[in-house]
């Protein structure tokens, strides 16, 4: 299987998290989605990487996106919002381009509903980081960095 191009990054963000800094600030924060954007953007250029993100509210879109990257990007980093409980399809995308799958969140799933605990994306992650607001992101890139400089 060939490895798509090891310093490239794509950032994945699901349904409604468009909405952030409006959509229920106790359990999402005041970051905007634009905010977190930047900021990964900006630890992309520390770390060497080249980010790139897209939002979409449909479940197609993003397995578009996923299809596509396979060979153009080292690594995918996910939030896919409420499609992380529900779709098999995004699932199964992300296992035809076998690449490194880092699963974010920005609430603690486990402390929430029960029908948020189970995630189809953690069948393929290589780990999951949940429950750090807007920081989630950040240190899922920080992962998504290490699995591409040293496997890990
Ligand atoms: C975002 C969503 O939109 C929810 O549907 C998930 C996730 C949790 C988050 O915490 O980032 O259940």
């Amino acid at each position: 299987m060939e490895k798509g191009e090891p310093g490239r990054v794509l950032v994945l963000h699901g349904p409604n998290l468009n909405m952030l800094g409006l959509r229920e600030p106790e359990i999402y924060g005041s970051t905007t989605l634009a905010d977190i954007d930047a900021s990964l953007h900006e630890l992309g250029r520390e770390l060497g990487l080249e980010v790139d993100t897209f939002q979409s509210n449909h479940e197609g879109a993003l397995v578009d996106r996923i299809q596509a990257a396979r060979e153009r990007y080292g690594a995918i980093l996910i939030n896919a919002g409420a499609y992380t409980h529900t779709s098999v399809a995004i699932l199964d995308a992300l296992l035809s381009v076998s690449l490194p799958v880092v699963e974010v969140h920005l609430s603690n799933l486990y402390t929430r509903e029960a029908f948020r605990h189970h995630s189809y994306i953690a069948r393929v992650a290589v780990g999951q980081i949940c429950g750090f607001g807007a920081d989630s992101y950040l240190l899922g890139l920080r992962a998504a960095a290490g699995i591409l400089n040293n496997g890990t």
